[in-house]
């Protein structure tokens, strides 16, 4: 139990879920009582939800979390049922945040955070410096000034949030799709440093998050963008630039599909010492297919000891981003898909072995 609670691990969650349940008898009863019925309810919620099963395996299950569905009751009943990580889909991010320069507005980004808490799901960040999502202000800022704004904005949303983040999002697609570089945009143009600024920055603000950089198509270990990724972590670990993960979107569909060398690319990133999240999952399709490769990335997290999470971008088809492409584990009307079987299945699959 202290090598879960000393992860952060979702057994946390899972018991602070139960207690609702145990209300009455708690009024009741001793402290004996009270601590009997907790283990009776954790267990029996373990292997059948998506954060207890993955708690099971020292690793938690999140979703991103819109702020104004927070008052839709089936899709904050399948939140609180299912998951134990959320990440704010829109509402941390730089125009939500810092609409005005200097001033800051943390209203939406709060109730998700307190949410989260009040129901023990821990929170992942997402994202403090970004090319896109800026606020007009800072799009129209260059070269110093923007650079001051950008640390500036990352000390002040850090510090807002200093304790109650897993893992910060701290830069966020800064590679381009093809060549092997860096995404043009007006932060790289403050400089190539920004990247590892953007790091220090944040672990100035709040040294216990862990601190993620995150992409999408980096899933494939053979693409130029997985390649350059990879080496800027590695250059990161090697002059003690402060990375602690790296965030796989993982948004999959027909022209970016889940590849078969995905398990090689988590391993490859973890074994430069850092934490493994897959950070938006989405696969789009249906019935088996969609299911079976649901399946195969949980197995592939599950692989890699330091695969430490899987978060998938929305609760259901209806939320998603690409919700034409129902790429989710529940449908429209909250009910569970052949896909959501899947993953449960994998998280579940061989017994309780205890966390890697
Ligand atoms: O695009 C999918 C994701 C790719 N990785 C980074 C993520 O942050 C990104 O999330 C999406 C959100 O799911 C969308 O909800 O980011 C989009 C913006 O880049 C979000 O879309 C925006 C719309 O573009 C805005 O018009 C809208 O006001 O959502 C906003 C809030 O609903």
């Amino acid at each position: 139990m202290d090598k879960l609670l000393a992860r952060g691990s979702g057994s946390l969650s899972a018991a602070a879920r139960s207690r609702p349940r145990t209300a009455v008898v708690s009024m009741m009863a001793g402290v004996a009582v009270i601590a009997a019925t907790v283990a009776v309810a954790t267990s029996a919620s373990a292997g059948t939800t998506l954060g207890a099963s993955a708690a099971e395996k020292g690793r938690y299950f999140g979703t991103a979390v819109a702020a104004n569905k927070l008052s839709d009751a089936t899709y904050v009943g399948i939140l609180n049922r299912e998951f134990n990580m959320v990440t704010p889909e829109n509402e941390m991010k730089w125009d939500a945040t810092e609409p005005s320069q200097g001033q800051f507005s943390y209203t939406s980004a709060d109730r998700i955070v307190s949410h989260a808490q009040a129901n023990g799901m821990r929170v992942r960040g997402h994202a403090l410096a970004w090319h896109s999502q800026q606020p007009g202000w800072a799009q129209n800022l260059s070269g110093t000034a923007l650079r001051q704004a950008m640390v500036n904005h990352i000390t002040q949303v850090a510090t807002h949030y200093k304790g109650k983040i897993y893992a910060w999002d701290v830069v966020n697609e800064a590679f381009a799709d093809s060549g092997g570089g860096r995404r043009d945009s007006n932060l790289q143009r403050t400089g190539n440093d920004w990247i590892e600024v953007a790091f220090r920055t944040a672990r100035a603000a709040d040294p216990a998050a862990k601190l993620c950089y995150n992409d999408y198509n980096t899933d494939n270990w053979t693409w130029e963008k997985t390649q350059a990724v990879y080496n800027m972590v590695k250059d990161f670990k090697a002059r003690g630039v402060p990375i602690d993960c790296v965030g796989l979107q993982s948004h999959f569909n027909s022209g970016s599909p889940y590849p078969s060398n995905y398990r090689t690319t988590l391993q490859n990133f973890a074994a430069l010492g850092v934490d493994v999240q897959i950070t938006e999952l989405d696969i789009e399709g249906s019935g088996s297919t969609q299911a079976t490769t649901y399946g195969n990335v949980v197995r592939d997290c599950l692989a890699v000891s330091r695969c430490t999470g899987i978060t998938v971008w929305g609760i259901r088809d209806t939320d998603s981003w690409r919700a034409s492409g129902t790429p989710l584990l529940f449908d429209g009307n909250g009910n569970k898909k052949p896909a959501y079987t899947a993953v449960l299945d994998a998280l579940n699959a061989g017994g309780t072995t205890p966390p890697p």
